[in-house]
């Protein structure tokens, strides 16, 4: 665990001072420990005679420079790092270490799990494993040996290809993998263990055949076929749509348990989460197939997007994780249904990265310091990233984006770059400027943009005002106007999008003049566009697709919106116009509630979403999206001073009437999409269906929960079974005590399972859901180990705006608390659960204070990582 509580910074960058062209690494491993033999062949890349700083913190056995053995006076070892003084320009330097994977609780480094071996080294794992420049520009071939007992480590595995393999003695084997691209140290893998393989092959479009491997426990094979299909579907998305090849002969994934995020991109050998690889029917959702689907693109993707061309330093995380994220979502748009992705996605974005971007942690996409980098693999480096880059998209269109891409790589093949030069790759193939776009990667904080519409019916003109400004952000106060595309329609009274022709122009000369639907560049801080030929005041489509990462503000009328939800061409803002009128209804109720006073579900509202759950042209999956309201988080967002109570009551209350009002039509939506079996093609009828047993359990009524607990008992796949469990999960009833307990028993085995069933548990409203917590600690499946099983149970709680905000701050001292006890071994994970706290001053101030507090406790724990201190304290900062 690093202690280390000091500040990198960008400005700080310096070239490495010495190359490693190779790296020859032998493992040794042991019954407990594992010998790791480090020969690096090493250049000095400036003046001669300089001192070489190694980063490494295994305990070191020996150290030797080209054949001479250096005993502890010609060496200096730091908390992180070793120095040796005056080394040649030209050297091979042999490491030897010992290292214990047993022991490594971080799961950074070599660790086991389940008495296999699997490594994580991104960003700094590898020097947790030998000494070396362990930082991303410093690129080497490497070659791999291992050497254990056959018996215990049947398999053994690492990056590129396999070259040889043998016994040493009767007992123990080696095997030999040499990779031929250059890699930085953090995409370096190895796996042992007792594993086994599905196999298939690929052939690439020039003809070229690869094995592909994908490696589980035994028990699991049967789980892996859905990730072999997304393997081979990405691998040809990328050849067709990015006209990207494979370039090794094999491509391994590896599953493991124990794993801090959802997977690995390493060269030739993807270790993965569990989570990302196993599903079958029964023990997997729709949207968990869906989900290992994206990721297996997602770290196929990082070969070019990452690996070929990779990172200068950690700071420009967002050039391989904003494109590669961006790709993983075209990919998966690509497969299934567009619409219902673009919604998911911007669903997720507004739910996670907003609220980061208002809060204390808030960062550029393109962080300036960090203390621990591993804080810094987030929603904003993540998933507004890919919005960035979905930005040049949308300006350049695909084959402008593409003809980016192609100069990209063309300039960029075999380096660690910036994201200036991703920039500049996309300006150049396009002959634009970018140079206003570079503030999407310096500046913080999520754009508002306020829209005002005026209709002058004499001069049959339509003004649109668009006004941006960015807020300010923890240690960002000025901010510039940004480069912003804007999508948008006009949609007339036969809801019908109108012409647009903007003052100036004429269909025909080469703008867009005349079509329906247009993207506007906003670059000052205030545009005005006058669209002529308007005879009638129209209702505005804006943002169309989420063409930005912003807030937007426009002072729609009800009607409007449900107009929009009716009309709007587009599925996004259509889809966004049942969400802006949800939001105003359950802002009012909020507003009732605390003023008690007493008012009916509007009309207008009830009407909108009996029109969606009846319209059976629509894709059920898109309805199913449309029908679920904003969450309690979304309105903690939205309303300052925020008291959690009055807004779960509130949206409780609203949810009620709208299944009492339309609940011959749920019944009807019900009945309507049952399916049998898992084709994806039903995926949509299940989840309307599940959204529509839900709304039934809301009635006073037991017949609803007697179909929940009969769809349970008679589910033959697992998004029924939770469908059943998600309609119980909030009722204190027979049923929900039957069904919970029952999945408990059947799926006691199933590690994965187990994760919904913890989840389930913990995201319960009912009042002893803290009890049922605590008590699900103890349960023998669980383990605060694992960081699937933390992440269920406790990153579930944390996000129960019921639970958590308890107003006695039980639920606040609960979470600190484990919090703390993570910390000690793990610290990767604590520091993403402790994050619950991040929104503690939009909460009104008596529970506000009571998590300061806990916050306090946590900062004043003796021990703490800089992982953990590093999020309190810029939650406690002014
Ligand atoms: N690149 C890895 C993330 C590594 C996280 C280290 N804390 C997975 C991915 O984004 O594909
Ligand atoms: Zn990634």
């Amino acid at each position: 665990m690093t202690s280390q509580k000091t500040t990198k910074y960008r400005k700080d960058y310096q070239a490495p001072a010495f190359s490693i062209d190779k790296v020859d690494l032998t493992f040794d491993i042991g019954e407990t420990l594992t010998r790791v033999h480090a020969r690096l062949v090493m250049r000095a890349l400036g003046a001669a005679g300089q001192t070489l700083r190694l980063d490494g913190s295994a305990k070191l056995i020996s150290l030797t420079l080209d054949g001479e053995r250096l005993d502890a006076t010609r060496y200096r070892q730091g908390e992180e790092c070793l120095e040796i003084d005056a080394v040649p320009d030209g050297f091979i330097l042999e490491v030897e270490t010992e290292i214990d994977p047993a022991a490594n609780t971080s799961l950074m480094g070599l660790y086991a799990s389940g008495g296999n071996l699997f490594t994580q080294c991104e960003p700094e794992g590898f020097r947790k494993i030998t000494y070396s420049l362990d930082r991303p520009d410093v690129m080497s071939k490497f070659t791999t040996t291992i050497i254990a007992d056959k018996q215990t480590f049947p398999v053994l595995l690492s990056n590129g290809n396999k070259v040889g393999e043998g016994m040493t003695d009767k007992k123990r084997h080696w095997v030999k993998w040499v990779d031929p691209y250059k890699k930085p140290a953090y995409l370096f893998a190895l796996v042992a263990g007792k594993l086994s393989a599905l196999k298939d092959s690929f052939v690439t479009r020039s003809g070229r055949k690869v094995a592909l491997e994908i490696w589980t426990e035994p028990a699991d094979l049967d789980k892996s076929q859905h990730a072999m299909a997304s393997l081979n579907k990405s691998m040809r998305w990328d050849e067709t749509r990015f006209g990207l090849e494979y370039d090794l002969d094999i491509y391994m994934i590896v599953a493991v348990g124990d794993f801090n995020m959802g997977a690995m991109e390493n060269k030739g050998l993807n270790i993965f989460n569990t989570k990302y690889v196993l599903a079958r029917q029964d023990t997997a959702t729709d949207a968990d197939f869906d989900g290992v689907e994206s990721v297996i693109g997602h770290e196929y993707f990082h070969n070019w997007t990452g690996n070929r061309v990779t990172c200068r330093d950690w700071f420009q995380l967002s050039l391989k994780e904003g494109l590669t994220v961006f790709r993983d979502q075209e990919f998966s748009a690509d497969m299934g249904s567009r619409a219902v992705k673009r919604i998911e996605d911007v669903k997720a974005l507004r739910a996670l990265q907003f609220p980061e971007d208002a809060g204390p942690t808030a960062h550029p996409i393109r962080p300036d310091a960090y203390i621990e980098m591993n804080n810094f693999y987030t929603m904003t480096v993540y998933e507004k990233g890919a919005e960035v880059v979905r930005m040049y998209h949308t300006l350049l269109g695909e084959e402008g984006f593409q003809k980016g891409m192609a100069l990209y790589f063309k300039r960029h093949d075999g380096q660690a770059v910036t994201c200036d030069d991703f920039r500049a790759a996309m300006a150049d193939a396009n002959g634009v400027d970018l140079t206003q776009f570079a503030l999407w990667y310096s500046q913080a904080g999520t754009p508002l943009l306020k829209v005002a519409l005026e209709h002058d019916a004499v001069r049959a003109e339509v003004v649109l005002t668009i006004e941006q400004s960015v807020p300010p952000t923890p240690g960002q106060t000025d901010k510039q106007p940004l480069h912003i595309p804007f999508a948008m329609a006009l949609i007339g009274r036969d809801g019908k999008p109108l012409p647009l022709v903007l003052e100036g122009e004429a269909p025909g000369d080469g703008s867009d003049a005349g079509s329906v639907s247009r993207v506007l560049e906003v670059r000052r801080a205030r545009e005005v566009f006058r669209f002529g030929g308007i005879a009638h005041k129209p209702v505005p489509s804006l943002l169309r697709g989420f063409s930005a990462p912003v807030r937007l503000d426009y002072d729609w009328r009800d009607d409007e919106l449900a107009f929009l939800m009716a009309h709007d061409g587009d599925t996004f803002s259509r889809w966004e116009a049942s969400q802006e009128l949800a939001r105003r209804i359950l802002m009012r109720a909020v507003a009732d509630l605390a003023a008690d006073r007493q008012r009916v579900l509007s009309q207008t509202f009830v009407d909108a979403v009996g029109a969606v759950l009846a319209n059976q042209r629509l894709d059920p999956a898109f309805r199913a999206l449309m029908l679920t309201l904003p969450s309690e988080a979304d309105l903690i967002e939205l309303i300052d001073a925020a008291d959690p109570a009055l807004i779960c009551r509130a949206r409780l209350g609203v949810l009620n009437e709208l299944a009492q009002q339309l609940r011959g039509q749920w019944r009807e939506a019900f009945d309507l999409n049952q399916t049998r079996g898992a084709e994806v093609a039903d995926a949509g009828k299940r989840a309307l269906k599940n959204v529509a047993l839900a709304m039934l359990c809301r009635l006073p009524d037991v017949w609803p929960l007697e179909g929940a607990r009969k769809q349970y008992e008679t589910a033959d796949n697992m998004t029924d079974t939770m469908g059943s469990l998600n309609a119980l999960r909030d009722r204190g009833c027979d049923a929900r005590e039957h069904c919970l307990a029952d999945f408990a028993r059947r799926w006691q085995h199933d590690a994965l399972v187990m994760d919904k069933y913890f989840t389930l548990v913990a995201a319960s409203h009912l009042p002893d859901t803290l009890a049922a917590v605590e008590a699900a600690l103890v349960h023998p499946a669980f383990s605060l180990k694992n960081p699937n099983k933390a992440r269920s149970l406790l990153g579930t709680f944390g996000r129960n705006v019921a639970a958590f905000h308890a107003a006695d701050g039980a639920g606040y001292r609960f979470l600190a608390d484990q919090v703390l006890a993570i910390d000690a071994f793990n610290p990767q994970v604590a520091s993403r659960l402790v994050q619950a706290f991040n929104r503690w001053r939009r909460i009104e101030p008596v529970r506000g204070a009571l998590m300061q507090g806990e916050l306090k406790r946590i900062l004043a724990h003796q021990g703490l990582s800089a992982d953990v201190y590093e999020i309190v304290s810029k939650n406690l900062e002014a």
